[in-house]
């Protein structure tokens, strides 16, 4: 059903996703009643053109957004990015302390086991949905709160 919507959103531009393969997407378990998360996942772009992740969609949290994590003295913060370029026939690693697919305002727990859909927009007008299956994440991941 969403795809179809999607589908029609879109009907201008090209449907193919063929340039953009998403790898090892999982989105980041959390215990019940905390209000945020996110996902990680490899981008590869096949294409000898940059393309760049510019949106993110999931009925999963009131609102989705881009975000890096910058050191500042020392300390870890995290931004919202308006992009996540993929390099031609390159890729970009969203990882736990980089860039990453903020969850905020969950709108249900993320227990493991679980699992997430995201659909993920191009900066080629090309999108695509991914369901990821929701893993704890262990090392680094202290920082990823918004607690600073
Ligand atoms: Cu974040």
């Amino acid at each position: 059903m969403k795809k179809v919507l999607f589908a029609t959103l879109l009907s201008a531009a090209s449907l193919s996703h063929a340039d953009v393969v998403v790898e090892n997407p999982y989105a980041r378990a959390v215990p019940p009643g905390q209000m945020n998360s996110a996902a990680f996942m490899m981008l590869k772009n096949t294409d000898s053109t940059p393309v760049a992740l510019i949106a993110a969609k999931s009925d999963v949290a009131k609102s989705v957004e881009l975000h890096n994590h910058i050191n500042e003295e020392g300390v870890m913060r995290m931004r919202q990015v308006k992009e996540i370029t993929i390099p031609a026939n390159g890729m970009t690693n969203l990882q736990p302390g980089g860039y990453h697919v903020m969850f905020i305002g969950l709108n249900r727990d993320l227990p493991e086991g679980k699992s997430v859909d995201v659909t993920l927009q191009f900066s080629d007008n090309s999108s695509q949905t991914v369901t990821l299956p929701v893993k704890k994440v262990m090392a680094g991941m202290k920082h990823h709160q918004h607690k600073h």
